[in-house]
C-alpha cells in the first residue's frame, strides 16, 4: 500500500489498548496499524510520544447567544482553531432556541455557520426552550433523523427553563425518534429564592453566586430529571455535574439498570467556590452554572470519573470576555446576577485532565482516552469513525509530547476570550502534532488548517439508545396510552 502519511514508533493509546507501533493513513482514513509500516508520503516520527485519538469536546458553546443576550466571543473559525490546539479534532456544540424561535431555522442558520468557518469536524446538539406543537412534532423529529440525535434542555433559568410536564414532552420525543437528552439540572425556584433574599440584603459580590446556586439544588433537581426520563424510559445525559449528591444519584439510577449518564468538567475538578471570592468583581472570571464546589465535591467527581459513574469529561467552554461585552453587564449595578455564566476552556480541557488525572496517577492513560474522546463518540452516535484508532476510523490523531511542560497564559491560548481561570497554572503533556482526517493541521504546535475544511458529520444513534428496550410492564402502559412513544 501506498500511504500518504504514516506515524513511527508512538506509544498507540486507545480506550482499550496500549503498544508501540505505526500507523499508516489514506484518503483521510486509518488505512493499517502494525509494529512496522513502510514510509508514507509524508512520515513523522513518533518515538517517545503518545499517539491517542483526537478529542471530542461535545459541551462547548460557540457562536451562541445567551438567554440573557450576551453573545459568545468565539465563533466556529476561533472556536475550533482553539480545540485543534488543544488537541481535538471534533467539537459538538449548540444550536440555541430562544423562545419564539423556530427550530428548524435555528438549527439551518447555525449549520451554515459551522460549513463556511469550522476547521475541524464538527456536529451540534440542539438547545430547546420553546416545545411548542411545531417544534415537537415537525422540526426536532425532522433535524433528529437528520443526524442531530442529542439535544439539550434547562431545568434552570428564567427564559430557557422547561417545566416538568415539557420534560416529558421532549423526552417523549426522544424515545420515539432516537435520541439522548442532556439536561442542566438545577431547581430554579431555590436559586431564584435564595438569590433574591441575598441581595435584598445587600449581597451582591460574585461570591453569592455561588451561594444562591446551592448543591441542594443540583442534588434535587439531577434526581428529578432522572426520575422523569424513568416515567419514558428513556435514557438520559446529566450534564456538568458539580455535586456529590448529583454524582450519587446518577450512580443509583445505574446501579438499578437504568440509563442514565453524567459528564463533569475540568473546573468542577480544579477550582472551588473560593476561588470566587477575590476583591471586586474579579471573581466574575469564576462564575459558572453550576459553580464550582469545595474540596470534597472535587474528590467525589474524581472518583466518579474513574469508576465510571462519570463518563465523560467535557470544557463546557462558554466563552465570555472580562468585560462589558461578556461577563459583566453594562453599568455599575454590577450584581452577582447580571454575570454572564461560564468559563471558557476548550484548549486546556484535555491538558489539564492529562496532567491533573494521568500524571498525578488518578487515571490511567486508556481512562483519558475514554473521557476525553472514545466515550463521547458513543454516547452521541460518532463511533466508530471518530472516537478510536482503528482501521477504517477516520485519520482523527493527536501526537502528545507527554513531558511536555507548560505554563497556561491567556495570551497563549488560541480563543477570543482573552483570559482564562488557569493563568499561570503549570501543567505538564501536550498534544504537539494534531491531524484532522489525515491533513496534519496542529503541526508542531502551528496551525496549518484552512477556514471551513472541518465537515460536517451526521450522527448516528447514541448507544444508550442502541440497547434494546426490554418489554418491561411500564413500557406496555406506554404503549396503550401513547403509541407514539414507545417504537415496537
Ligand atoms: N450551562 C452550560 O452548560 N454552560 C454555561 C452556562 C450554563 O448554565
Ligand atoms: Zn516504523
Ligand atoms: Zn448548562
Ligand atoms: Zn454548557
Amino acid at each position: 500500500t501506498d500511504f500518504d502519511l504514516t506515524l513511527h514508533n508512538g506509544r498507540i493509546v486507545t480506550a482499550d489498548a496500549d503498544f508501540v507501533g505505526d500507523i499508516g493513513i489514506v484518503d483521510g482514513a486509518i488505512a493499517a496499524i502494525a509494529t512496522s509500516l513502510p514510509a508514507g508520503r509524508r512520515a513523522i516520527d513518533a518515538a517517545g510520544r503518545l499517539v491517542m485519538p483526537g478529542g471530542i469536546d461535545s459541551h462547548c458553546h460557540v457562536e451562541q447567544l445567551s438567554s440573557m443576550g450576551v453573545l459568545c466571543a468565539d465563533d466556529w473559525h476561533t472556536a475550533s482553531i482553539s480545540a485543534a490546539h488543544g488537541g481535538n479534532t471534533t467539537i459538538v456544540p449548540f444550536a440555541a432556541q430562544h423562545r419564539g424561535q423556530s427550530l428548524r431555522q435555528v438549527a439551518e442558520a447555525y449549520a451554515a455557520s459551522a460549513a463556511e468557518k469550522s476547521v475541524i469536524d464538527y456536529s451540534y446538539h440542539l438547545i430547546i426552550s420553546d416545545p411548542t406543537p411545531d417544534t415537537l412534532n415537525r422540526d426536532l423529529p425532522e433535524l433528529i433523523r437528520a443526524g442531530i440525535t442529542s439535544f439539550k434542555v434547562f431545568m434552570t433559568y428564567d427564559k430557557l427553563k422547561l417545566d416538568d410536564r415539557q420534560l416529558l414532552d421532549v423526552f417523549a420525543i426522544a424515545a420515539r425518534e432516537g435520541a439522548l437528552p442532556m439536561v442542566h439540572a438545577e431547581n430554579n425556584d431555590v436559586i431564584s429564592w435564595i438569590a433574591r433574599h441575598l441581595l435584598a440584603a445587600g449581597h451582591t459580590a460574585p461570591k453569592y453566586h455561588a451561594v444562591s446556586h446551592d448543591p441542594i439544588a443540583e442534588n434535587e433537581a439531577t434526581q428529578r430529571a432522572i426520575s422523569l426520563a424513568a416515567v419514558l424510559e428513556v435514557p438520559v445525559l446529566i450534564v456538568h455535574v458539580s455535586t456529590q449528591g448529583g454524582a450519587q444519584a446518577i450512580h443509583a439510577a445505574q446501579t438499578l439498570g437504568a440509563p442514565v449518564y453524567g459528564e463533569t468538567c475540568p473546573h468542577y475538578l480544579l477550582l472551588t467556590a473560593e476561588d470566587i471570592d477575590i476583591p471586586g468583581v474579579e471573581g466574575a472570571k469564576f462564575c459558572c452554572s453550576p459553580p464550582p464546589r469545595d474540596p470534597l465535591s472535587q474528590q467525589a467527581l474524581w472518583q466518579s470519573l474513574d469508576s465510571g459513574t462519570l463518563a465523560l469529561l467535557s470544557s463546557d467552554h462558554a466563552p465570555y470576555r472580562y468585560d462589558e461585552s461578556g461577563k459583566l453587564p453594562a453599568g455599575d449595578a454590577t450584581t452577582f446576577k447580571q454575570i454572564a455564566n461560564g468559563l471558557p476552556g476548550l484548549e486546556v480541557r484535555m491538558p489539564l485532565l492529562f496532567s491533573e488525572g494521568v500524571r498525578s496517577g488518578r487515571l490511567t492513560l486508556q481512562q483519558f482516552v475514554a473521557l476525553t474522546s472514545t466515550n463521547h463518540a458513543r454516547m452521541y452516535g460518532l463511533y466508530p469513525k471518530k472516537g478510536t484508532l482503528a482501521v477504517g476510523a477516520d485519520a482523527d490523531i493527536a501526537i502528545w509530547d507527554p513531558e511536555k511542560t507548560v505554563t497556561l497564559r491567556a495570551a497563549d491560548l488560541h480563543d477570543a476570550v482573552g483570559y482564562t481561570p488557569y493563568e499561570g497554572r503549570q501543567v505538564t503533556g501536550w498534544p504537539t502534532t494534531v491531524i484532522s482526517r489525515g491533513d496534519v493541521i496542529v503541526d508542531d504546535g502551528v496551525l496549518r488548517a484552512e477556514r471551513g475544511r472541518g465537515q460536517f458529520i451526521a450522527r448516528g444513534l447514541p448507544a444508550p439508545l442502541q440497547k434494546a428496550r426490554e418489554i418491561s410492564p411500564r413500557a406496555a402502559l406506554l404503549r396503550k396510552i401513547f403509541p407514539a412513544v414507545i417504537a415496537s
